[in-house]
């Protein structure tokens, strides 16, 4: 209820010049296009579940610590659509916007990302759109995760649509620097010289943070043989 008064207000305020009708017709749309995002993403993350699941009966582990999802908001897809110089329509959104439902999985090791990953792009309702492999090449800043944009089936009374989720992979010092980074630094209008002050340190603690990820994962290495995925 709560989400709907949100899209309303959200669109009253963004297609003023449409009629009452046009308004009514675009917010039922927009719910309906939400609510199939929301499926897609409740059924890729049921996926890493079932994943999760079979690696402790296999290898009597879970490689997954946490699963978070979400739904992207209209406030912060408007402001991807003015960064990307996109009109603001459903149909663009639909097309051009790949994180709208988003997975995030974190997991234990380096490895487990991989293994995970290469289990989802093998299963047969599934295809992979794009790969971004941000923790063989991490981005300037040091930002490290394995992005994935899949596209899903979901079956509905009437008719089957394939809907894009991302899902992003990433280690539990991952997570934490991302967490950190996003809260301080990522999209905030900072001044140059606070800019340059804290590019540098924050890439120090992503240099460290990865390099807790492969000493760790070393550990693990000597603890355990290695499996690979048997799914
Ligand atoms: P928010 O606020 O997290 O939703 P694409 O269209 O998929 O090819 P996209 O989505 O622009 O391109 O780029 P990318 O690199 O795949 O990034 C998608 C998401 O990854 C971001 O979503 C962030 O969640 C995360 N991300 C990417 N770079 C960084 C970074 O430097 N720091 C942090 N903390 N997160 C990052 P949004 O919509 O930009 O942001």
């Amino acid at each position: 209820m709560k989400e709907q008064q949100t899209m309303r207000e959200f669109f009253s305020r963004m297609i003023q010049e449409k009629t009452a009708e046009e308004l009514e017709r675009t917010i039922a749309d927009a719910t309906r296009m939400m609510s199939y995002f929301r499926c897609a993403m409740l059924e890729v993350e049921t996926k890493f579940r079932v994943l999760n699941e079979q690696f402790s009966l296999l290898h009597e582990r879970n490689p997954i610590e946490s699963i978070k999802t979400r739904i992207k908001s209209f406030d912060s897809i408007r402001g991807k659509l003015q960064r990307n110089n996109l009109p603001f329509s459903l149909d663009v959104i639909e097309e051009k916007i790949n994180d709208i439902a988003g997975v995030r999985v974190i997991c234990a090791f380096v490895d487990d990302i991989y293994v995970l990953a290469d289990c989802i792009a093998r299963q047969d309702d599934i295809t992979v759109l794009k790969v971004k492999d941000y923790i063989k090449n991490p981005k300037e800043n040091g930002y490290r995760s394995l992005h994935l944009i899949l596209e899903i089936p979901i079956f509905l009374s009437e008719e089957k649509r394939k809907m894009k989720v991302e899902v992003q992979l990433r280690t539990i010092a991952m997570e934490s620097w991302a967490n950190l980074e996003h809260r301080m630094r990522y999209k905030k209008n900072l001044s140059e010289e606070k800019l340059a002050k804290t590019a540098d340190m924050l890439m120090q603690c992503a240099t460290l943070s990865s390099a807790l990820d492969e000493k760790m994962q070393a550990v693990r290495d000597i603890v355990e043989e290695k499996d690979g995925c048997q799914i």
